[in-house]
């Protein structure tokens, strides 16, 4: 006998490769690890620090009066699934070193996020158009439970790295682990080469 609802669940063939281990996923599941911050716009301040040092601050009148850029991406969520053709707006990181009028430092960068979450990635992967700041996804503004009013966005890596109710970047020298790669997850997470915990 044929199982029908074991070939009705069979995954959809990606229309071009996605990273090993995924599969598609047209929805959009929310994973967070505490509840949803109520995040004021009002009193929102985005900031910025290299070497503990503040090299700026943004209203959330100054961010949405930056250079405004839109972007078409897949993302890849280390718990395997992918979306492909999903469409952000928002501030590139490279604007918003433009507008403090600092070059990007090397190193590495810790995102902090309303809520105490954080996630560390090599400073090379959120600058020359790699990270963005996204306010709008799909067109409307990006709803809280996917971090709104704005999120990191950093498609080539999993998506635990793009921090949502994101509130600041701080640059260090030395790579330190955040919320999950302190409970194991890698400290680069390319999807492409599967790095999904510390060893992969
Ligand atoms: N501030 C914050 N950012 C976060 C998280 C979180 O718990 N808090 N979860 C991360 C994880 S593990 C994933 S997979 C993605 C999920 O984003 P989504 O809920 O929009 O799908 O957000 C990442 N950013
Ligand atoms: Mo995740």
């Amino acid at each position: 006998m044929i199982n029908n609802k074991f070939f009705g669940r069979r995954r959809a063939e990606p229309p071009r490769p996605i990273p090993p281990g995924q599969y598609l996923e047209d929805g959009f599941p929310v994973l967070s690890a505490g509840p949803t911050p109520r995040v004021d716009t009002a009193t929102w301040e985005f900031s910025i620090e290299i070497g503990g040092e503040s090299v700026g601050k943004w209203s959330w009148e100054d961010m949405n009066a930056l250079p405004q850029t839109a972007l078409h991406t897949d993302i890849h969520c280390v718990t395997k699934w992918s979306k492909l053709d999903t469409d952000w707006r928002g501030v590139t990181i490279d604007a918003l070193l433009e507008d403090a009028g600092v070059t990007a430092p090397t190193g590495f960068v810790m995102a902090t996020c309303d809520g105490g979450y954080t996630t560390n990635v090599p400073t090379a992967d959120i600058v020359d158009g790699k990270g963005m700041l996204v306010h709008t996804y799909d067109g409307e503004p990006l709803a809280p439970e996917h971090g709104g009013p704005i999120r990191l966005l950093i498609p080539h890596l999993y998506l635990w790295k793009s921090a949502k109710w994101i509130r600041g970047l701080k640059f260090m020298e030395n790579d330190e682990p955040g919320f999950w790669e302190r409970y194991g997850y890698h400290m680069y997470g390319d999807p492409w080469r599967e790095q999904r915990y510390t060893g992969d």
